[in-house]
């Protein structure tokens, strides 16, 4: 089986088992959330879901669920939503995330925490011991006065030891190739944090994130994991906290 294959099966798995006709679900982003994008058009085409209203993450899901004629909102008509699906960068034991590869991770946090389950759905590779060394951390920042934003986060306690690499290339179609700064859906934009080590404590590093003047938000998706969908070579499996 591939890793697409797998991530395939866990997109699928994840819509089976929880979305329901009637209701209101968020779609998340990247090439794993795809899958699941493409099972609810499926089902919405086949009959087996009906009166779905979905909530994209990004301006490509919304592109993809358009094509795929899933009837989209938007937060400000649907707040109260019943589920949302989507993949990570990384989960570590506590089923906390790092996102944010796709460039989509503000809007994929405001979305998925109106949502009564958040499902995550991953390929084994992204099972980790301790969130950091596997996938640097994305955070999206204003533009004006961006390098003294990096300063300023290299600098914060629970960060200790990141490198902050600003993000080039083009977020639209995930390319990273390019000597511009990626431009997030909002205008904004992407540092990628490496990590020689684990992160100690990702909630303090999210909070000291968020209290940075110039941080929009980051990629550490702490407290949110409602299960995780893993597709391994054995097969699928749930993680629950
Ligand atoms: O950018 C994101 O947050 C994506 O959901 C990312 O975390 C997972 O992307 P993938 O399914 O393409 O690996």
């Amino acid at each position: 089986l591939s890793q697409d294959d797998l991530k395939r099966m866990v997109g699928y798995q994840a819509v089976d088992d929880y979305v329901k006709s009637g209701t209101v679900i968020g779609l998340g982003t990247g090439s794993t959330a795809a899958h699941a994008v493409d099972r609810v058009g499926e089902k919405l085409k086949s009959g087996e879901l009906k009166d779905i209203i979905a909530i994209p993450t990004s301006v490509r899901t919304k592109e993809q669920a358009e094509k795929l004629g899933i009837p989209l909102s938007t937060l400000d008509l649907h707040s109260d939503l019943d589920v949302a699906i989507d993949g990570a960068d990384e989960v570590d034991p506590q089923l906390n995330l790092v996102k944010g590869g796709g460039g989509a991770l503000f809007r994929e946090k405001i979305v998925e925490l109106c949502a009564k389950k958040f499902i995550v759905i991953v390929d084994e590779s992204k099972i980790c011991d301790g969130l950091g060394p596997g996938f640097p951390i994305p955070v999206e920042i204003v533009p004006f006065c961006h390098e003294h934003t990096m300063r300023v986060i290299s600098k914060l306690p629970a960060l200790k030891g990141c490198e902050p690499v600003l993000r080039l290339g083009n977020i639209a179609n995930n390319t990273a190739d390019g000597d511009k700064p990626a431009i997030t859906d909002n205008g904004n934009y992407i540092v990628d944090l490496k990590f020689k080590t684990p992160i100690k404590d990702p909630v303090a590093a999210g909070q000291q994130l968020k209290a940075t003047v110039g941080v929009v938000d980051h990629g550490l998706f702490t407290g949110m994991t409602t299960v995780c969908i893993v597709a391994g070579k054995e097969g699928i499996y749930i993680k629950e906290k």
